[in-house]
């Protein structure tokens, strides 16, 4: 057996390793989340910035609650692989990382409340967040909320981490760090300054108004398809490095990352790798998490009920192939114009990068958490449309397919990984097969999608008509019609 990637000697020449000395380089960012994306993506970046212009921008990641990959890390004294696959695979060593840390939020306190510490940024996924995007404040029945505001001074969810260590940043008359979040939500900066303030206002007003004042939360869009780490993920990185590596990742080579360029504190020169920096985030952020986003939920539903496990086939598939563009083209539709976007070689880029043969992508994976994705990706351009008086035929498709595989699982017994699992599954279940009672049972739990698409017969009605014909036809004479219209 090979030894564990510790250290970058003798590694073989075609192996990328870090172009820069470690051990030069501090720590300035502490990330919440350390899991595979924010390994194949910003820790790049960030690689790329030390490589390129140095500076002590090096990350101490934690994990809020599982220990096993930053004791990997920590194994392999911060080190991992990127496996970029395509038709052939490449092989990339990242040092951004210093220590990490696992399971101990105290830790994780005492690190923010260094000075060295400039930027805190997250990949947690949706729903760690806790926060109420329609009142723009923390939602007190999310547990972690809850639990945090019952005990402000030792936190265990993200808002109240980010809030405590703020105070002591500010007891401690040091400066503040910058606040990233990197999770595919849209204004990700805006909403978690707006749940961060909420929660001071809560426990501490003064904080509140400090906050307010001298803290910067930058949006971001963040773009690369990174599929959870495999066991043949760990083997093709030994076959490649010849070391055994159990933090590697692997992903596609395409990555794009567009920042608001708000860091009062300073920033790492992620642009050195690619990254963009612009002055409103929001046209890009809409394209990616409507355009790209969308059409994987749609293709991961479908997916799902058609019995194919990954992206890949999804798009070779004639039906899916043209829904996804169908999606894409209806998700364009809402897009701002003159905003420099172009949704038309977007949507061809995505299809390729759906194709890719080297990436196993789990429609398992991207089914997670709908009741968390849906709402940006589906149910807001879906209102929009609807409130210009324009086609909402593929969103109310969509919603049919979602609806349908949360049936199917009922009827088998079996629930959707998702927090809302139980509230859907009840929902499903009393609608007892009467397809307007479903419709109107989910789309109404809170959050979900806009009052005026619930009340818009012309979208429940379609949403209907096909949940009608994918229980009488099945779903795939379902998808052969509609993507023939
Ligand atoms: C996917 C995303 O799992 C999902 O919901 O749609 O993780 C997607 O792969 C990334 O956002 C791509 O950047």
């Amino acid at each position: 057996m090979s030894d564990l990637l510790t250290s970058l000697t003798g590694l073989p020449a075609d192996v990328a390793t870090p172009a820069y000395d470690r051990d030069a380089a501090g720590v300035g960012i502490l990330h919440l989340g350390l899991g595979a994306f924010h390994r194949a993506h910003q820790a790049v970046y960030t690689d790329d910035a030390l490589a390129a212009e140095g500076g002590d921008w090096r990350i101490t990641g934690a994990n809020l609650r599982s220990r096993d990959l930053p004791e990997a890390m920590n194994a392999q004294n911060g080190l991992y692989t990127v496996l970029e696959r395509s038709d052939h695979d490449r092989a990339r060593i990242i040092g951004a990382h210093g220590p990490a840390i696992g399971g101990d939020p105290a830790a994780i306190l005492r690190v923010a409340t260094d000075p060295g510490i400039r930027i805190l940024s997250l990949t947690v996924s949706e729903k760690a967040y806790g926060i109420d995007r329609a009142a723009m404040d923390i939602d007190d029945s999310h547990p972690a909320i809850a639990a945090d505001l019952a005990a402000a001074e030792t936190p265990k969810g993200v808002v109240g981490i980010i809030t405590r260590a703020l105070a002591a940043r500010r007891a401690a008359g040091a400066a503040a760090f910058t606040v990233l979040s990197c999770d595919n939500l849209p204004d990700n900066g805006a909403l978690l300054r707006a749940g961060v303030l909420g929660f001071a206002r809560r426990t501490d007003p003064d904080l509140a108004s400090w906050i307010e004042a001298e803290i910067a939360f930058p949006a971001t869009m963040v773009d690369r398809i990174t599929p959870a780490t495999t066991d043949a993920t760990l083997a093709d990185i030994e076959r490649l490095t010849g070391r055994r590596d159990l933090a590697g990742v692997e992903t596609e080579p395409f990555r794009q990352w567009v920042i608001e360029d708000h860091f009062p504190q300073g920033r790492p020169a992620w642009d050195a790798g690619g990254a963009e920096f612009v002055r409103d985030v929001g046209p890009h952020e809409a394209m990616k998490l409507r355009m790209l986003n969308g059409s994987h939920s749609l293709i991961a539903y479908s997916g799902q009920l058609l019995g194919l496990p990954l992206v890949r086939d999804t798009v070779a598939d004639r039906d899916l192939s043209r829904l996804s563009r169908r999606h894409m083209a209806a998700a364009a539709a809402t897009l701002p114009r003159n905003a420099g976007l172009d949704p038309a070689a977007y949507a061809d880029a995505l299809m390729d990068r759906f194709a890719n043969p080297g990436i196993a992508h789990q429609t398992r994976q991207i089914a997670m958490d709908g009741t968390e994705k849906l709402p940006q990706r589906w149910f807001a351009p879906a209102a929009e449309l609807l409130r210009d008086g324009r086609d909402t035929g593929p969103f109310a498709f969509a919603t049919a397919i979602w609806l349908a595989w949360l049936a199917k699982l009922a009827d088998l017994g079996d629930r959707p990984d998702d927090p809302r699992a139980d509230a859907l599954i009840e929902r499903v279940r009393s609608a007892d097969g009467d397809h307007g009672a479903l419709i109107r049972a989910v789309l109404s739990l809170p959050g979900l999608a806009p009052a005026e698409l619930q009340h818009a017969t012309e979208f429940t009605d379609a949403v209907a008509r096909h949940l009608d014909r994918i229980r009488a036809e099945g779903p795939r004479a379902a998808m052969t019609q509609e993507a023939q219209q």
